[in-house]
């Protein structure tokens, strides 16, 4: 690198710069030149046109923007030390800011304040504009069309990074602005309020429609979003002990990107209904289950010292134990909390409570992904970064909708699908991705193994698979060929929807691709028969040897923030941490000398199991931390009457959550930015969060609360806090090695596996064998089985759910976030147009939908996207909740309840005659 590197004069002093520097980048370390239309951030390109960083060249007559131009040898650049160049930016800045309100520009316009006031700009002498925000039509995004300078970095933040193709530029010559859509009010635009304009904005122009507060920044805190697996690494700006905005920063799988949820959706922690002090079940109150109304807290719960509140949860749970034994008792900890958090959580269980009765939401997710890759590939984590899909040819988006749950992986797939990756999108419902797909394929509900057979089957009769890799690195070749004889794509179309042509047009695609990928989500994984989809998703992916390159793999996208750091840490009733099966005796023997302290060998009860348990008297004590399974779980009206039917039940959330409602003790916790610990993203990245705000009230570190459960419970442990639990993690889990805190505080973000204690770890897995007893995979075969509960003339309609972008699950964090909220006010019902008029029903009406199970009320919502004779409900509105009516039924293996098919109608209107 100092081989060639120039030199050029900067205000006289020789500087040195690499060739291809522009002069404000080769400037850089020695002096900060003004700048607006140039980002700093990668990918954005600067079209030169503020001319706030000009400078003069020696030899030249005018002034030349610095942004622009590239150093040479030998150049003799004035910047600072030019009367006439300070004098031109000075100016130039004066008239930008005469366009701001009162001449004036404050903290809000971001850039222009600070560059004005470096140039002594106070106020502007020319005639002032008026200035307005001209355009508050969003909830989230305020904009300012007289603060715009024309710097183009929005519609760059918007189109190039995003690939959102909102903002673009309409009108012409010096008319010419930024515009939404076809010009239209941004509130009315195709905006998903991701906010990355508002990041870019130099001048302010495009604000947070109501920030927080207009104090200045006074502390920035690196940290990690708390909503999906993506894991964005963002900045929290903090002011007076609040968070007043969020913007991202360049980790590795957001590369500076957040969407809404990540920039604007941090309000929850100050929420009016935050916990503040613990609480304790009044003797006096109304029954479990009589219909809880927060605003009557009062008359169910009173306020506790800690002392008190610990001293009855402990209490409780030592007694249930004492009389039931100890399989009396059970746990749900967290996939929003920290891997330590989750780690202590599943020790109390295993060392205090004394059984496996521990899972976490997994079980409702990715937990038959995860029961396929373990038993076909002996791994149930991604087999490569999503951030490989830039190289690959072919990505298949299968049962995933990662513009709403993913976003920012979204943007990634879609600048992928740009540079010339073909996408091929498998949805029930038509997708927002099919713009960026090269296929979309629309099929039968719950049709996955039909079609995926019908495509094995093709690449097996057409030879089109991958001979040696089969040969050299599969087991179950010609048990699974065999098998396949009967899915042809003409046996298969009439079932999954799809033409036989087409089956065939994407099978060959796919294996003949060089590097291909396989992304999934819920619409494969929540089905009773959600193993065998993802048994074929692998077979797929195996039979054309597209695992252990880069541009391949499988990647079942992992939807909560830790849901992947919280069962590496063995959340989950048949493994200890690092997927050390319970019932192997060598791997127990471990871990009971490292806790010292005896482990039962039989796996624990899953989340729907202990549900079952409690109805049967089997379970009588739960600890509940950070979920709320009496909005999660399916068929609700059972297991509220679980819940309620607990002797003794403890909560430890942010809000008297529907879960909480049910609780004897319900304990103040800490939400994401008020807490230091480790998550674990999708791509198997280890991600170090950092507190940026103090905890409120009485709140506690959840750790710290774990452990005083365990204290309370008999057990001595002694942690100062996360940095100890994480250095024990290091001990018991070997996915750790190289990733200590120190490294993490430094770098941010490691992914495991990670060879060595400074190089990079491992993003691409199994290039030369498997983690399996044979080193091997295995392919399995998958028979064709119906969904659970059909259709029939009682219950016509099937019914689906799923997520909105701007909710997180059951709502409790982005119901209390005003922008959120706003965006997506309440509850809704959303079916075809065809469907509607078959029902003889308008668009905004109140409906009521009703299952075998449970019935519930929402508004109806037109969406060309759900297909005709189906329902898609999202499960974040408590008033009217999806889960009252989902089937409960579960996948024989991953023991994952049927959310994505049940049998509905619509009431009172009575179906139509066409369908008795
Ligand atoms: N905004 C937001 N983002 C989230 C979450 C959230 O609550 N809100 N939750 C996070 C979590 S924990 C998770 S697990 C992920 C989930 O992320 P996704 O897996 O994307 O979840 P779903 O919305 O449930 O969507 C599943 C998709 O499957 C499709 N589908 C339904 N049935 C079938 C079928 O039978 N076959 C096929 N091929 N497709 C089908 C649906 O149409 C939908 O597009 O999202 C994470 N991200
Ligand atoms: N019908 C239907 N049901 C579904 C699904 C579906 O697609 N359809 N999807 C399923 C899936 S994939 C999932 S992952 C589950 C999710 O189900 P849950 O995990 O039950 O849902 P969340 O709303 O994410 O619950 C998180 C809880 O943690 C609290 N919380 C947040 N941060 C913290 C923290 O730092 N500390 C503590 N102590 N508490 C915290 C929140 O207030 C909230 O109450 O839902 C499942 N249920
Ligand atoms: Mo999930």
């Amino acid at each position: 690198m100092s081989d060639n590197r120039i030199t050029f004069f900067l205000d006289g002093e020789p500087c040195s710069a690499q060739p291809g520097q522009t002069i404000l980048q080769a400037a850089q370390p020695h002096q900060a030149i003004p700048h607006l239309c140039c980002s700093d951030r990668p990918g954005f390109k600067s079209d030169g046109n503020c001319r706030a960083c000009v400078v003069e060249i020696e030899g030249e007559r005018a002034l030349a923007p610095s942004c622009r131009r590239e150093v040479s040898e030998g150049m003799r650049v004035n910047s600072a030390g030019s009367e006439r160049v300070q004098r031109n930016r000075a100016r130039l800045l004066e008239l930008l800011v005469s366009d701001l309100p009162n001449g004036r520009s404050s903290e809000e316009h971001q850039q222009l304040h600070h560059w004005a006031g470096a140039l002594g700009v106070s106020h502007s002498r020319f005639p002032g504009g008026d200035a307005q925000f001209d355009d508050l039509s969003h909830s989230a995004i305020r904009v300012n069309h007289s603060a715009c300078i024309n710097c183009q970095l929005c519609r760059q933040a918007c189109q190039d990074l995003q690939v959102n193709r909102v903002i673009g530029l309409s009108g012409r010559g010096t008319e010419a602005r930024i515009g939404f859509d076809l010009d239209d009010p941004l509130g009315d635009s195709t905006c998903v309020a991701c906010g990355e304009c508002v990041q870019a904005c130099p001048t302010g122009a495009l604000l947070p429609a109501a920030p927080l507060s207009r104090q200045p920044v006074e502390q920035r805190v690196h940290s990690i979003c708390p909503y999906c697996g993506v894991g964005c690494q963002l900045e929290y700006q903090v002011s007076n002990d609040r968070i007043i905005a969020v913007d991202g920063r360049s980790g590795p799988s957001n590369e500076g990107r957040l969407c809404v949820k990540g920039r604007f959706g941090f309000d929850y922690i100050n929420h009016a209904d935050r916990l503040r002090v613990p609480l304790v079940r009044r003797e006096d109150a109304p029954p479990k289950g009589a219909p809880f109304d927060p605003a009557e807290r009062d008359r169910y719960f009173r306020e506790a010292s800690w002392e008190e509140a610990l001293e009855r949860a402990c209490e409780g749970l030592v007694r249930l134990k004492h009389q039931h034994g100890a399989s009396a008792l059970a746990g749900l900890g967290s996939a929003k909390g920290s891997n330590e958090e989750a780690y202590l959580f599943q020790k109390l269980v295993r060392t205090g409570f004394g059984s496996n009765n521990v899972d976490h939401c997994t079980r409702l997710c990715h937990a038959s992904s995860v029961a396929a890759l373990l038993e076909g590939i002996g791994s149930g984590a991604v087999t490569a970064s999503f951030m490989q899909v830039v190289n690959a040819e072919v990505a298949i988006v299968i049962g995933c909708n990662p513009e709403s749950n993913h976003p920012v992986a979204a943007n990634l797939f879609k600048q992928a699908a740009r540079n010339g990756t073909q996408l091929v999108v498998i949805d029930s419902r038509g997708h927002s991705l099919r713009e960026h797909a090269s296929h979309l394929l629309q099929l039968t509900p719950g049709s996955d193994v039909a079609l995926l057979n019908a495509m094995l089957h093709v690449i097996i009769r057409e030879s089109l698979y991958d001979h040696r890799f089969v040969a050299e690195r599969l087991e179950g070749f010609d048990a699974l060929q065999a098998h396949l004889d009967d899915y042809s794509p003409e046996a298969m179309a009439p079932l999954c929807g799809i033409d036989a042509e087409r089956i065939r047009e994407v099978a060959r695609l796919f294996a003949r691709a060089e590097r291909a990928m396989i992304f999934w989500g819920m619409g494969i994984s929540q089905h009773t028969h959600g193993t065998d989809n993802v048994r074929c998703l692998i077979a797929l992916a195996l039979l054309c040897g597209q695992v252990g390159r880069p541009g391949t793999g499988l990647h079942p996208l992992r939807g909560q923030n830790n849901v992947q750091g919280a069962s590496d840490a063995g959340l989950i009733p048949m493994m200890l941490p690092d997927y050390q099966r319970v019932d192997n005796a060598e791997a127990r023997a471990r871990f009971e000398q490292l806790w010292q302290s005896p482990l039962a060998a039989q796996p624990g009860l899953t989340v729907v199991e202990m549900i079952d348990a409690i109805h049967h008297d089997q379970i009588r004590g739960m600890y509940i931390m950070g979920e709320n399974p009496a909005m999660s779980d399916p068929d609700l009206n059972h297991s509220r009457q679980a819940l309620a039917r607990l002797e003794h039940l403890v909560v430890q959330d942010l809000f008297i959550t529907e879960t909480a409602a049910y609780a004897d003790v319900i304990l103040p916790a800490s939400a994401w930015p008020e807490k230091s610990g480790t998550v674990t993203n999708t791509n198997r990245q280890v991600q170090l969060g950092r507190p940026a705000v103090s905890l409120p009230g009485q709140c506690r570190q959840d750790w710290w609360i774990i452990q005083a459960i365990a204290q309370g419970m008999g057990l001595d442990w002694a942690y100062p806090g996360p940095e100890a639990i994480y250095r024990e993690m290091q001990q018991a889990m070997p996915s750790l090695t190289h990733i200590d805190r120190e490294r993490l505080e430094r770098e941010n973000s490691v992914t495991y596996p990670c060879p060595t204690p400074d190089g990079e770890g491992t993003d691409v897995l199994f290039a030369d064998r498997f983690p399996t007893a044979s080193g091997k995979a295995r392919l399995v075969a998958a028979t064709l089985l119906p969904p659970d509960e059909t259709c029939d003339s009682q219950y016509p309609l099937i019914l689906s759910t799923g997520r909105l972008l701007e909710h997180w699950h059951t709502g409790a964090m982005t119901r209390r976030s005003r922008v959120l909220d706003t965006l997506e006010p309440g509850a809704i019902v959303c079916a075809h147009p065809l469907t509607l008029r078959e029902w003889k029903l308008q668009a905004g009406e109140a409906v009521r939908v009703e299952s075998r199970r449970g019935a519930m009320k929402a508004l109806l919502r037109a969406d060309e996207a759900v297909p005709p004779g189906s329902l898609f409900i999202p499960f974040c509105f408590a008033e009217g909740a999806a889960n009252l009516l989902t089937n409960p039924k579960l996948d024989p293996f991953g023991k994952i309840p049927e959310f994505k098919y049940c049998a509905v109608r619509l009431a009172p209107t009575p179906p139509p005659n066409s369908l008795d």
